[in-house]
């Protein structure tokens, strides 16, 4: 049973589950998660068993995990097992940007966010470390389509710490990291001078900025307190070269999947979710494999930023 937090604690128009509050008491650590990912990005059944192991990696670690999501139309801050059971098996669950999240609560819908708005939700819940898979960002074929996922513009006006493996490789990843750059986001590699590919260990771009640890994440967040930018901060962190999707047959399957969605005319939100879907299927799981792999990698990164920050 949700509950409302005491009076003037809780930005109003969202609920933190029992859970959260408790741990924002007591000074556990929070991690917010998402649940697009959940709902849109991976296949049924499996999306609820990783939705259940990503909270249970977060409490391992000692921390609290907060998965984020609109459910009959309020905004929800940590959610319980049957909860996110909605988030995994509800038919015509929503998929839920920033933008869409007015008329979701006007409407009583339920719907999963996506980074943007669990990024948003997040931060106004007073969270400081978020984990998902892969950003948003700029489509290929932009110039035609002007595609660029909303996660970028939110992630430039929300200080929070996004932990993730990069941004999406069917993305236009340096388009991407160019507008990353435009919009003022601090990009950190994690043991990495190069941005990772999410499926694949590495994109092959070079980065400015490089961490070896959490305590060198906290460090940058601790400036970034200081000098109080308002843009995020972006960790991010590969998935280990062993565990990464075969490079050959990731270019191979993505090829046809960006065609497949240009012959079926697949644009707006649903084009991310067509990709990876066709990605799945396309690589007999094998990319899901390595969704997962990243996924888990970045939220234990999480957990542990957020002890040492003690957040
Ligand atoms: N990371 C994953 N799988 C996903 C997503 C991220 O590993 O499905 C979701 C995120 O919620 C992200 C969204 O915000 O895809 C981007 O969708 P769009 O390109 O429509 O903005
Ligand atoms: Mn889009």
């Amino acid at each position: 049973m949700p509950i409302r937090g005491e009076a003037g604690s809780e930005p109003s128009g969202i609920v933190m589950s029992r859970e959260v509050v408790k741990a924002r008491t007591s000074g556990t650590p929070v991690v917010a998660l998402e649940s697009t990912i959940i709902s849109h990005g991976l296949p049924q059944p499996r999306n609820l068993e990783v939705a259940m192991e990503l909270e249970s990696l977060v409490r391992q670690g000692g921390a609290c995990p907060a998965t984020i999501a609109v459910l009959d139309g309020l905004a929800r801050v940590g959610l319980d097992e049957s909860e996110l059971r909605r988030v995994a098996t509800e038919p015509g669950f929503r998929k839920l940007g920033l933008r869409d999240l007015a008329p979701a609560l006007a409407s009583r819908a339920s719907g999963a966010t996506t980074v943007s708005a669990t990024s948003y939700l997040a931060e106004r819940a007073g969270l400081r470390v978020f984990a998902t898979g892969g950003l948003g960002g700029v489509h290929r074929g932009w110039v035609s389509s002007r595609d660029e996922s909303a996660d970028l513009e939110v992630l430039a006006g929300t200080p929070l710490t996004v932990v993730c493996a990069g941004v999406k490789s069917i993305l236009d990843v340096p388009a991407t990291l160019q507008r990353l750059e435009t919009l003022n986001v601090t990009v950190l590699g994690y043991r990495t001078w190069e941005f990772p590919g999410f499926y694949l260990h590495s994109s092959g771009e070079p980065l400015d900025w490089r961490v070896d640890d959490p305590a060198g994440v906290v460090a940058v967040m601790r400036r970034r307190d200081e000098l109080q930018t308002s843009s995020a901060l972006v960790v991010a962190n590969p998935v280990a070269v062993e565990r990464q999707l075969d490079p050959v047959l990731h270019d191979a399957v993505l090829a046809e999947a960006l065609s497949a969605a240009e012959r079926d005319n697949v644009r707006g939100q649903a084009l991310t979710p067509f990709l990876l879907d066709a990605m799945v299927r396309g690589t007999n799981g094998a990319s899901l494999e390595a969704n997962l792999e990243a996924v888990r990698s970045n939220v234990l990164l999480a957990t542990a930023v957020a002890g040492e920050m003690q957040v």
